[in-house]
């Protein structure tokens, strides 16, 4: 039953047109096979790694908002170091907390390579006293402990010399009146594009900057099908001008469900994507955790950021929040991985998964809830309920069915002290048959 209103509402939702998808080129059924993993995976960590974190400014955008000038900015190639970079270390950390997937910026707006580009350009293996492509021995890591290897990669190149404007107020030229300089640049970024697809052949392109130029000026479509040459199972995000494969919203946890057939939600544990010694805003272990199972109820994937500094060294608060996110995810790994979005709002009040044969109902408590909890309109019998991580049997009341009518009592459980976890308690609800909700105002109805 869950199923069949969940292709409908596919189905309808195929047929209106979203501000950020509308155009669309990509049909769901054609990539429903190759974005399974993605869609089971539910937690990937995203890393801004640059020369931004030397000074702990801005990535990128410190120059374009003249916050910093250019020569400024690009001094930080000399403090780029990697000195205590340690990629199995980092491969383990994201093992540990559970993710699925890692993306990397490969090259941010700044136009500085990670690894040891073949092109004329600015890269971290030629114009830093770190001296080496950084980009393949993490990815090689990765690859070990099976996870899924992304790369980001930005369309924009503020530091590149034919690209168009580089300050926020400025422009060199626009890209329609110099075709000459203008594909001179669409050279250069399709070759940095081969070179990724080529040496790397990354499991996902993670593309950013799109909103500078048009799918027709990006040449979407030739960034698209060279990519799926390579590797027809590449999986490509939302920011490519209509030709990708899932919608990326940034830094908000949705209110209300994502219409999209994928998303994933990327967001900061502080303030910023990189390294800033000043930004101390740190978001708790409980509060991750929190958004994370929201975001999962929701049917969308996490794509939790961190910022390690210049030397390769990650902040001691976001390998806590990894850590602790991970032995959660560890407890409560059957409530998360490869279940699919859980029931509609209204019906019970926190966050809830579905098992993927729709027998198991999973409800997350919020804060430290304890005594009795509470589900509306769910009409099916329950066989067992116990708690994700520790086995506990729970037991649970029926209160007001009426005989007459259609619309299923409420459910009371019993949550004792004993139970709740330290971050986020979940429940196991076993159910009779598939969940079967009753969507009705009450009454006869
Ligand atoms: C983009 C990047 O610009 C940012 O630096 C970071 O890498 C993030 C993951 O992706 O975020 C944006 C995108 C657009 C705007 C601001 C930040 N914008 O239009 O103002």
């Amino acid at each position: 039953m869950f199923k069949r209103y969940a292709s409908l509402f596919g189905l309808i939702i195929c047929c209106i047109s979203f501000k950020t998808f509308s155009q669309q080129k990509t049909d769901p059924e054609t990539i429903r096979p190759k974005m399974a993993w993605f869609e089971d995976a539910k937690l990937g960590i995203f890393i801004h790694w640059g020369i931004y974190a030397v000074n702990g400014i801005d990535e990128s955008w410190s120059f374009y908002n003249k916050k910093i000038s250019w020569p400024d900015y690009m001094k930080q190639l000399n403090g780029f170091t990697a000195s205590k970079y340690d990629p199995a270390a980092w491969a383990d950390l994201i093992k540990t907390s559970g993710a699925r997937y890692a993306v990397l910026t490969t090259k941010h707006h700044d136009g500085v390579a990670l690894w040891n580009t073949k092109e004329n350009h600015y890269s971290i293996a030629k114009n830093t006293p770190a001296k080496r492509d950084v980009l393949t021995p993490f990815y090689a890591e990765l690859r070990k402990r099976d996870i899924k290897v992304g790369a980001y990669f930005s369309l924009i190149d503020w530091s590149h010399p034919d690209y168009p404007g580089f300050l926020k107020d400025s422009s060199r030229y626009k890209a329609a009146n110099d075709t000459a300089k203008w594909n001179k640049f669409r050279s250069f970024f399709q070759s940095q594009i081969n070179e990724l697809s080529n040496q790397f052949n990354p499991d996902l392109f993670w593309f950013d900057g799109d909103w500078e130029h048009s799918a027709a000026e990006w040449e979407s479509e030739k960034v698209r099908s060279g990519i799926l040459a390579r590797n027809p199972n590449a999986i490509i995000n939302g920011r490519l001008m209509g030709y990708g494969d899932y919608d990326t919203p940034e830094q908000n946890v949705p209110v209300s469900r994502p219409k999209f057939n994928w998303w994933e939600l990327c967001m900061t544990v502080n303030n910023n994507w990189g390294f800033q010694h000043k930004d101390t805003n740190w978001k708790t272990p409980a509060q991750i955790i929190a958004l994370f199972a929201d975001v999962v109820s929701h049917g969308g994937n996490l794509l939790l950021d961190i910022g390690p500094r210049e030397d390769g060294s990650i902040p001691a608060q976001e390998v806590t929040v990894l850590k602790e996110l991970g032995s959660w995810n560890k407890k409560h790994s059957e409530a998360i991985f490869g279940t699919q979005a859980g029931i509609p709002a209204g019906h019970f009040y926190g966050p809830t998964t579905i098992s993927k044969d729709s027998t198991t109902l999973y409800l997350f408590l919020q804060g430290h809830t304890q005594g009795q909890i509470m589900i509306k309109g769910l009409s099916n019998q329950i066989k067992d309920i116990t708690v994700v991580g520790k086995g506990t049997k729970l037991t649970h009341q029926v209160v007001g069915k009426i005989s007459w009518s259609p619309v299923p009592g409420l459910i009371y459980i019993d949550v004792p002290a004993m139970s709740i976890d330290k971050y986020m308690t979940v429940l196991a609800l076993k159910l009779d048959k598939p969940v079967s909700l009753y969507r009705g105002k009450g009454g006869f109805e």
